[in-house]
């Protein structure tokens, strides 16, 4: 332990972070010239594993988010806005909203906004928009809270060089707990109004004979049941989802961060963006971070050290980092796998128009808790989602995971100072015509057609977004089979980069596992031996 104990000197110059005279953030940000012995970039699921297990091992760590902390209420007394409203807080950066669904019976629904560090990014690449979460809790404050475990035969595909024995015997089931996943009562599934959509979804998928399965969810299913009951503020009931959850929705603030700030040894920077990493002599490293203001204005510019850093700012995060600081001369031996094998999970959307006497119900939980599984015959995983308008749509509405074959890759733009991606909106004709093997069966056996006006006007395929990111810096390629960038001893990337661009499901829950194995092997091996 005398190792553990070295990676321990320097904390106090952190922890007397100073006051700050800017805007931004008045806890304890990290400060100009701090030194930390583990220093984590961004906050969502495999920084905040990260962040948490390295503190029970006895490590202190500080994790930089360039999001906000999404701990205090705006003017309406609520910290979210409501999916059906937006406004300043929804979206990042914008000064229009652009939302996943742009469209509602023909007309554009997208509207003005103040621009501010809102907590969804639509980042726009050159072929496809990125949808990601901002914010202490990274994607977990946007999502779905969809918690799916792939099933364990398509394992092999999704992460070829992990053993599958330990992730279903020990790190799905860690991940599963961590992330407070739960099953809906079935009963209540069963007879609620909230979830006629989904079992309308059922019935149109067994009639034409596929598996319909019924997924966890991170929600809290007896709040959901008081809300349904009027007992609670509503959240999934009032169509809370996109742009945050006011209640009922176990985030990574309510799990894994909550326990990790518990531990006393993890503090968090939010609004701080990391801009560059270099070694600094000694084994460490320089981490140049810029603090921002709600306008994404740099308030201030600070450099820290760390013994060790964790890149988790998400797939695109960490790989348009990694990507720039090779090309730029500040991590020069990473080596050329990094910015490759980047996936959408093979995302796309669709709607379906159904029958008068198939009301697909005016009032939508906003948590999905189903799907429908033609992966093995078609390609295809279509999680049944609302449509929470508040009206009667008569929709079906669906994100299909597909088994797209396409991967881009992140370059390093001299001329424009950016990283681009080589994704073509072509590619995503792969996975329609994987999606299409459900849904031209079921509007074929059910006399239905598809809507034409939910992402324009008379466009079928939401198929401009992705709102699953994964790869650029895969594992077993970019890094070790643990995480570790090659090139650069001290330096690990923890998040959904490492996953080769499918996962056959919704991938938080294998982002976390993976998060958790590497994790382990990492304070096992490397922390007890830093400077024995
Ligand atoms: P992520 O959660 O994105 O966290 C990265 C963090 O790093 C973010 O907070 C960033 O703000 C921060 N960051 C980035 N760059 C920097 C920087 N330079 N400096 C400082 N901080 C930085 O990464 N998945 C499911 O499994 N089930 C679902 O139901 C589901 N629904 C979704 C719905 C929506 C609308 C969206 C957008 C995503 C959904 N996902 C769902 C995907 C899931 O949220 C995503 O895979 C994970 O959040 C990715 O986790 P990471 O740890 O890789």
């Amino acid at each position: 332990m005398i190792s553990r104990r070295r990676l321990l000197v320097g904390t106090g110059s952190m922890i007397g972070a100073m006051a700050l005279s800017t805007p931004a953030p008045a806890k304890a940000s990290i400060g100009d010239g701090a030194h930390v012995p583990v220093l984590v970039i961004g906050t969502g699921y495999g920084g905040s594993v990260a962040a948490l297990r390295l503190a029970q091992a006895g490590v202190d760590v500080h994790m930089v988010e360039m999001g906000m902390a999404w701990d205090t209420p705006g003017t309406d007394g609520k910290i979210f806005a409501n999916t059906r409203t937006p406004d300043y807080r929804s979206f990042w950066l914008r000064t229009r909203t652009k939302q996943p669904i742009s469209n509602f019976l023909g007309f554009p629904i997208d509207k003005n906004i103040p621009r501010y560090t809102g907590i969804l990014d639509a980042e726009d690449f050159a072929g496809i928009t990125v949808y990601q979460g901002r914010g202490v809790g990274g994607g977990s404050l946007v999502n779905g809270g969809m918690a799916v475990t792939p099933r364990r035969e398509h394992f092999a595909a999704i992460l070829p060089t992990v053993n599958p024995d330990e992730m279903y015997n020990v790190y799905y089931p860690r991940a599963n707990a961590g992330l407070g996943v739960s099953n809906v009562d079935v009963d209540w599934w069963e007879s609620t109004a909230c979830y006629q959509y989904a079992r309308v979804g059922r019935k149109h998928a067994q009639r034409s004979g596929f598996p319909f399965v019924l997924v966890p969810n991170v929600y809290d299913w007896d709040y959901m049941e008081r809300e349904a009951a009027g007992a609670v503020p509503k959240s999934a009931l009032a169509a809370e989802i996109l742009y945050g959850n006011n209640y009922g929705k176990k985030t990574l603030q309510q799990t894994y961060l909550q326990r990790a700030r518990a531990t006393g040894r993890v503090t968090i920077s939010p609004q701080h963006r990391v801009v560059s990493v270099a070694p600094a002599g000694g084994g460490r490293y320089t981490i140049m971070i810029e603090q921002i203001d709600t306008t994404g204005g740099t308030v201030a510019t600070k450099a820290v050290t760390a013994d060790r850093v964790f890149f988790a700012a998400g797939s695109v995060g960490t790989s348009k980092l990694l990507v720039k600081l090779k090309a730029t001369g500040a991590l020069p031996n990473l080596n050329n796998e990094v910015g490759k094998g980047w996936g959408d999970n093979g995302n796309v959307m669709c709607g379906r128009a159904n029958h008068m006497w198939d009301p697909t119900g005016r009032l939508q939980s906003s948590m999905p808790t189903a799907g429908i599984d033609n992966w093995a015959a078609g390609g295809a995983f279509a999680e049944v989602a609302p449509l929470p308008t508040g009206i009667e749509t008569y929709a079906s509405f669906y994100l299909s995971i597909t088994r797209t074959p396409h991967r881009a890759e992140f370059t390093w733009n001299p001329t424009a100072g950016r990283v681009d991606l080589s994704w073509q909106t072509a590619w995503k004709q792969a996975s329609i015509t994987m999606a299409k093997t459900i849904f031209d069966k079921i509007n074929s056996r059910e006399g239905t057609i598809y809507r034409t006006d939910l992402f324009g006007s008379n466009k079928i395929w939401g198929d401009h977004l992705t709102y699953h990111p994964l790869g650029g810096a895969v594992l077993g390629r970019a890094t070790d089979n643990y995480g570790r960038l090659h090139g650069y001893p001290g330096l690990y990337v923890i998040d959904g980069s490492l996953i080769p661009g499918n996962t056959s499901v919704n991938p938080f829950v294998t982002i976390t596992a993976l998060a958790e194995r590497n994790i382990e092997q990492i304070v096992r091996t490397d922390v007890d031996t830093v400077g024995a």
